[in-house]
């Protein structure tokens, strides 16, 4: 018999939906403009990780510095183009098993929260129609530490009345699954078989979880 959970926390992009193609596209402009070279295996390593942080690895990557301002003014841009790709996002891109998950941890009385890097995470939530089925949602507007620092999901747990141990954080990216492992939470990693050494466990999509294992 499994541990009792009280409370689950999902990280948003990559779990309960999936706008990483969204955000490829959108760094790929970017690098672009930037004269840098940048590619589906690149942008694996922005997964989870800040706007900010994204655009200082792309920097890294072309061997390239510039100014405060320039740096602002292409986040801004990288974001008007993402959130102009992601206009007609709704319920219809939930990923599979989400739903059901989210309305049996109501029916078990589990907590559940969103911890994730993005600070468009409300708005996404808003237009996939789900933001009511959680207690807690913390997002990069939120936390001073993006991933993989835990502060995210430490938040999120203190929220929500929860020890990380009895919180399973859903993740897809490698420095989501380096947080909740830092912040003693048990780690799922899904739908990224690069996580199947790194996470407690590995599901291919929420479909395969079974909440009755765990609450
Ligand atoms: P934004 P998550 C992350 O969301 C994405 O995986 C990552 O690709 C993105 O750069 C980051 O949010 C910041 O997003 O530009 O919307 O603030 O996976 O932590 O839910
Ligand atoms: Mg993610």
């Amino acid at each position: 018999m499994s541990k009792k959970i009280k409370a689950l926390i999902f990280d948003l992009d990559g779990i309960l939906v999936s706008t990483e193609h969204n955000h490829f596209i959108a760094w790929k402009n970017t690098a672009k403009v930037l004269g840098i070279s940048f590619d589906k295996y690149d942008n694996e390593q922005l997964k989870g990780i800040s706007r900010a942080d994204s655009l200082t690895k792309i920097l890294k990557l072309g061997n390239k510095t510039i100014s405060e301002q320039y740096f602002n003014e292409l986040l801004t841009k990288k974001n008007d183009f993402y959130l102009n790709s992601i206009q007609a996002l709704n319920q219809e891109n939930v990923l599979p098993g989400v739903l059901n998950l989210l309305k049996k941890a109501q029916e078990f009385g589990l907590k559940c929260a969103v911890g994730s890097s993005s600070k468009n995470a409300r708005l996404i939530l808003t237009k996939l129609d789900i933001d009511r089925y959680f207690n807690v949602i913390v997002d990069g507007n939120d936390v001073s530490h993006p991933k993989p620092h835990p502060e995210v999901f430490l938040k999120g747990a203190e929220l929500m009345g929860v020890d990380p141990a009895e919180c399973i954080v859903f993740e897809d990216a490698q420095s989501g699954i380096q947080a909740a492992k830092a912040g003693g939470f048990l780690a799922f990693g899904v739908g990224n078989p690069a996580l199947i050494d790194q996470a407690a466990y590995y599901l291919t999509t929420l479909n395969e979880f079974s909440l009755e294992e765990y609450a």
